[in-house]
């Protein structure tokens, strides 16, 4: 036993980020938590390209608060208990930044690289400077490594749901090294269902050059008390293994070691084969997992006659150490509770809670935007048009062809009517005021109103209501004068009689010979002969003509259903196409006094008669 020997990793270690990898951290904390971690392991992030700030992530089902740095020495001073470097800079910035962090190996004890790509002369160069200064390197191309109970670094060990199947929550007396992330996984696997689980795992990683060897890390096995066995999976490529066979052989590694080196399928190919990592791949004959696992089998390594026996021979040699008394098996402490992140256990079906939002027309969640259940290619293919769209969403269904023309004949007329009306007014003032789109926009649409391009709703309702009751034109003139109202949708301050709207001539004509019947349309403009009899500025104006035609519509073109109709009309349907259409009228005063350059607007005082009301009060 070595009294100086000080493990890389125990329940306290906390660690650097480097990088932007919000799920890595997470699984991190995550993996603290289920491991009853006191703080979290993750001390802090650096990310070069924002600012310092702070990040959210959850600790067991709190939240707190990780702070991020732009530096990393700043991370490194700010945080003096942190003394692993997780570095998840790409294969381009890893090598500079692992310089710098190597910079503080007073401080840093590891790194662990994980980029794969980085230039073997860049590896070998840190590979030097780390064993220089004493800094154990993990990686490039690496997962990182695992310690059961204590640490985890970045993403080793996959989803929590695998972590806790492979029981690395707690620590057992096994410990492994492997090449890469999956290898480790396979082996998290194997020794949790053969053994009393993993007690350490790392991966050095698929390069040629490793920052640290299997052998580097098989002898911190051996100096730890607490492991009792050990297991390699390598592979086919590099000499690395041969490191193995002679400290077992030397008596330096004396702690069992079931060892496999997988790849032993690359002699049934008439070529040399070249697998997934970098160096896997046998450059001489010593090279091959064949020749490596004769040779550990021949230093007095367990290595089983295949993969497939891997496991028996884990089992057997630790079912050994257990009856030797060697392993004294803890007792199982109680499985730790795993929050599981909201949406997930959603897709999994776990949970479910009542929506706080319903919504019924549009969906941007799948593959293609759907409008009312119709995705947007759809749309384009037949052709349905902004009126269709329209349709779609206000009235969740595609409406008959006919329906559609009237909506966009109904946005044609009202998309402007001049400056002086006095929704364009107000924008144009606004526009003059030096103000964006969206507020000349929004003053010019906070115009519409009962006596301004508003009146559609109310008209709808005023000779509905009238024609269902059963009151001729005249009645209803009557009743509303008796009952002291103006009626909706008629009267206009310019267009008359002698000066007729052709916006209404256009939609009334189009819709006495489009739709399937106008009985509303009818009465109203037998209301308009009784009412321009009275004064010839009483006309139908645009916004009772769409009203009534809209009832028209909903009622009697059998894309509804009667009570919608009423809905529709109750919930006010109506104004929304005035509003829609003018929308476009007002953009247009907007970028036409922009364009103008026109400066701030003052009325004239001339148009403004001043009344002083000491002279002139209000009473008389
Ligand atoms: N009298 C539109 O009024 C206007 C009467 C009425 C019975 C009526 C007025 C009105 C109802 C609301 C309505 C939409 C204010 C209009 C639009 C879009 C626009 C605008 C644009 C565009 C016009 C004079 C006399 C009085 C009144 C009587 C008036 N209206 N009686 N029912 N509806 N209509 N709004 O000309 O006896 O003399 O005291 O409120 O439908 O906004 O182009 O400008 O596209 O931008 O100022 O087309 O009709 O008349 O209020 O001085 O009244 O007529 O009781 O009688 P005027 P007033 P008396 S379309």
């Amino acid at each position: 036993i070595d009294p100086t020997f000080k493990p890389l990793f125990s329940t306290s270690t906390r660690s650097i980020i480097f990088g932007m990898q919000p799920r890595a951290v997470q699984g991190m904390l995550d993996f603290d938590h289920v491991c009853r971690r006191e703080r979290p392991s993750v001390a802090a992030m650096v990310y070069p390209f924002s600012g310092d700030h702070t990040q959210k992530y959850y600790w067991g089902s709190k939240e707190i608060l990780v702070p991020c740095y732009q530096r990393l020495s700043d991370a490194i001073k700010a945080h003096a208990d942190a003394d692993v470097v997780i570095n998840f800079a790409s294969f381009r910035s890893a090598y500079a930044t692992t310089l710098e962090a190597l910079q503080f190996h007073k401080q840093i004890r590891t790194i662990a690289i994980i980029a794969e790509g980085i230039p073997e002369n860049r590896t070998r160069d840190l590979i030097f400077k780390g064993r220089e200064v004493g800094v154990t390197v993990i990686g490039p191309a690496t997962v990182g490594g695992i310690k059961p109970g204590c640490f985890r670094i970045g993403n080793t060990g996959g989803m929590l749901d695998n972590i806790m199947t492979s029981k690395l929550y707690r620590a057992g007396s096994v410990a492994y090294v492997s090449r890469s992330g999956g290898m480790s996984n396979e082996l998290n696997n194997i020794i949790s269902r053969t053994t009393n689980g993993v007690y350490e795992g790392v991966a050095i990683g698929g390069d040629r050059y490793p920052g640290t060897t299997f052998i580097d890390h098989l002898f911190r096995y051996q100096a730890d008390p607490e492991v009792k066995m050990l297991v390699l999976l390598g592979e086919v490529g590099g000499t690395e293994e041969y490191d193995i066979c002679d400290a077992i052989k030397s008596g330096k590694l004396t702690k069992p070691l079931v060892a496999w080196c997988i790849g032993t399928c690359a002699s049934m190919f008439t070529s040399e084969v070249q697998f997934g990592h970098a160096g896997a791949c046998a450059n001489a004959d010593n090279e091959t997992a064949v020749a490596k696992n004769k040779a550990l089998r021949d230093a007095g390594a367990i290595v089983p006659s295949s993969f497939d026996s891997l496991d028996t021979a884990i089992r057997a040699t630790y079912d050994q150490l257990k009856q030797a008394g060697i392993i004294v098996p803890k007792p199982e402490p109680p499985v730790p509770s795993v929050p599981i992140d909201f949406a997930w256990a959603k897709e999994l079906g776990l949970i479910r809670k009542p929506a706080n939002f319903v919504s019924t027309i549009s969906d941007e969640r799948g593959e293609e935007l759907l409008y009312a259940g119709m995705p947007i290619s759809k749309a384009f293919q037949d052709d349905i048009g902004v009126a269709g769209v329209l349709s779609l969403l206000w009235f969740k269904r595609l409406l008959p062809d006919y329906a559609c023309k009237f909506i966009e004949m109904c946005l044609m007329v009202t998309a402007d009517h001049g400056p002086a009306v006095s929704g364009a007014h107000n924008t144009i003032v606004t526009a003059r005021a030096g103000k964006d789109l969206v507020s000349s926009l929004c003053s010019g649409l906070l115009t519409i109103g009962d006596r301004f391009g508003g009146a559609l709703d109310e008209a709808a309702q005023q000779f509905s209501e009238a024609y269902d009751a059963g009151l001729t034109p005249a009645q209803f003139v009557a009743k509303l004068r008796s009952e002291n109202k103006l009626i909706m949708g008629v009267g206009h301050k310019v267009k008359s009689v002698t000066n007729p709207d052709m916006r209404v001539t256009i939609i009334r004509d189009f819709c006495k010979k489009t739709f399937p019947t106008t009985p509303l349309l009818n009465f109203a403009l037998e209301v308009e002969k009784l009412t321009t009899a009275k004064k010839p500025n009483l006309i139908l104006n645009v916004d009772g003509c769409i009203a009534v035609c809209m009832v028209d519509l909903f009622r009697h073109s059998g894309a509804f259903t009667n009570e919608e109709a009423r809905e529709y009309l109750s919930i006010g349907t109506l104004n929304g196409l005035f509003v829609l259409g003018r929308t476009i009228g007002f953009v247009g005063h907007f970028l036409d006094q922009k364009r103008l350059k026109q400066g701030l607007y003052r009325h004239d005082w001339s148009d403004i008669s001043t009344l002083d009301p000491t002279k002139f009060p209000a009473s008389e």
